[in-house]
């Protein structure tokens, strides 16, 4: 149990402490950290929110971000730290899990404090939020990608009426008030090659030493063009993002500013960076003719079935262009599963692909799923075999192979949500109610530490196995990993 009182600048990150604060955005904890510590001290930077503060930095504007999910802070703490902080504006940015912990500490701040919202629940939910008694003070519910309107409202909040995708709540409890303006690209979807670099003040832990170098988080792209019927970044799911990819020369310019500061390794986080068979080849062409290769380690996430499709010529240049490690959705070991949320993969693919990259040298983080609705215990035993396959088959090989394994839950705006409404089984509320699960027996059981932030659940039995069942694969998976690297994953 956490007793001190945490000076509010140990947290809030990028601010000039001098001047009085325009803006602190703020990640919510996924749950209240003062009850159950954090086990794991590291999770990825909040990109999104950094980009937002770079670029209303950049307009003169004195901004900071408070990460409270990575400093592991309480619920109650947070609040105090926003009110002590004493911002004009704190902005949320509210993902599906982190709602209820974000409304809270919305409704505890002081009332001088104007809130501006974004973030995929935002824009999942934007009438539920604002009718939400404790976002009744909400002055701006941003839709999709937040800099040049967030930096445009910290001008004056009289802008929101003439800023498209902005909602705030209207005169009569319930309603709705929207902006009329219309879109023009530039307010939802800004030029991403003409976007300062994020600025790194704004991060905690970033860059970071990983891997024996120091480590940087980049963005190489926005949205993502594939549907997979569970995932928040899904196409339907975000009707507001139009689908880029950044200039090589764009991305390879950051790199060589963080390579300035000692930065060798870098992780895109987006999405899905490695997606489309052009893109692969143009940054493979782009690193290779900078020779990023000869300084620079970098991870991507990609998708199975476009790396099935390269030759062995294009996975060797990737790896001269100094590709480490890539992160691929496998999801299943079910056929029936991998069809039900539209993956466009088969097992047998994942195996050929995962077996090609660790050959070459590129290790292969892959992420599973758990329970899916309608889900089988022998459908779960097959990914559980998958699993093991796949240890089996990379083990002699030089690339690495490890899993992330995760508890299914629904997103709304997802094809799942939609679908799972539409059976007429489950209210909205009860498939909302995200509550953190402890695998690691109290904070004893170390095999189980590294993926604990990331253990919640809406404790409804949407699979066909008992939810017993989906969470005792995921610890028999979590301890055979731990068991194999002794550790070295954690
Ligand atoms: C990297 C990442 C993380 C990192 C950093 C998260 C963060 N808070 O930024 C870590 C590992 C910590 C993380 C954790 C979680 N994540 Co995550 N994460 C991602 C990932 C892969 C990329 C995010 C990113 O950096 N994108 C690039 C930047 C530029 O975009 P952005 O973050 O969306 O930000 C833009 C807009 O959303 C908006 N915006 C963002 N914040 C704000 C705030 C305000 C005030 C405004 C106005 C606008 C605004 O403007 C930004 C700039 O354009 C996304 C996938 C995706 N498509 O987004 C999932 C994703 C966002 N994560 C998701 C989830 C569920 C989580 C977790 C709840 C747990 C989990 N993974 O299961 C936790 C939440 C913990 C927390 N409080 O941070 C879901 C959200 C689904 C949903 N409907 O809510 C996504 C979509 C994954 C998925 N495929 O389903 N995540
Ligand atoms: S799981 Fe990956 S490929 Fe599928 S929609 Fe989400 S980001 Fe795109």
């Amino acid at each position: 149990m956490q007793t001190t009182a945490p000076d509010p600048r140990l947290f809030i990150t990028g601010a000039d402490p001098s001047r009085a604060l325009d803006a602190l955005f703020v990640n919510a904890p996924l749950r209240d950290y003062t009850v159950r510590p954090r086990v794991k001290d590291y999770t990825l930077p909040v990109l999104g929110m950094a980009y937002i503060a770079t670029c209303a930095a950049q307009a003169g504007y004195n901004v900071g971000v408070l990460d409270a999910e990575a400093a592991g802070l309480g619920i109650a703490e947070t609040a105090r730290l926003v009110n002590e902080a004493a911002p004009r504006w704190a902005g949320f940015n509210l993902l599906a899990p982190t709602y209820e912990v974000s409304a809270t500490i919305a409704a505890s701040l002081d009332p001088a404090v104007k809130i501006m919202l974004g973030g995929h629940q935002a824009k999942a939910m934007p009438a539920q939020i604002l009718a939400d008694p404790r976002m009744r003070r909400c002055e701006a519910l941003i839709v999709g990608e937040g800099e040049i309107r967030v930096t445009e409202l910290l001008g004056s909040h009289e802008r929101r009426s003439r800023l498209p995708g902005v909602l705030w709540p209207g005169p009569a409890a319930g309603e709705v008030a929207a902006s009329r303006q219309k879109n023009e690209g530039h307010w939802l979807a800004p030029d991403i090659n003409a976007l300062p670099f994020v600025d790194r003040a704004f991060l905690a832990r970033d860059p970071h030493p990983e891997k024996g170098r120091l480590q940087a988080s980049m963005v190489g792209a926005r949205g993502c063009p594939y549907n997979c019927s569970f995932c928040g970044a899904a196409v339907s799911a975000n009707p507001d993002i139009t689908i880029r990819v950044r200039d090589p020369g764009n991305i390879l310019a950051e790199m060589d500013q963080l390579r300035a500061t000692g930065v060798t390794g870098f992780r895109f986080v987006d999405d899905l960076f490695l997606g489309a068979r052009r893109v692969i080849e143009q940054m493979t062409a782009a690193f290779t003719a900078a020779g990023a290769g000869d300084w620079a380690r970098w991870d991507a996430t990609g998708r199975i079935n476009v790396l099935n499709r390269l030759g062995d010529g294009t996975l060797d240049l990737l790896v001269a262009s100094g590709l480490r490690e890539v992160a691929l959705g496998i999801e299943s070991g079910s056929q029936r599963m991998l069809t039900l949320i539209d993956k466009r993969i088969t097992p047998g693919m994942a195996r050929d692909v995962v077996r090609r990259l660790t050959r070459s040298g590129i290790s292969v983080k892959g992420y599973f799923i758990f329970g899916f609705p309608g889900e089988t215990t022998d459908e779960i035993d097959a990914t559980v075999t998958l699993i093991r396959d796949l240890w089996d088959i990379t083990d002699p090989l030089p690339g690495a192979f490890t899993a992330s394994a995760f508890e299914y839950r629904p997103y709304p705006g997802t094809p799942d949500w939609s679908r799972l409404l539409a059976a007429g089984n489950y209210t909205p509320a009860q498939l909302l109610n995200y509550t953190a699960v402890d695998l690691t027996n109290s904070g004893t059981d170390e095999a189980m530490f590294w993926r604990d932030e990331f253990n919640f659940s809406v404790n409804l039995p949407l699979a066909d196995a008992p939810v017993s069942y989906v969470r005792a694969s995921l610890v028999t998976i979590a301890r055979e990993q731990w068991e194999r690297f002794r550790g070295t994953t954690a």
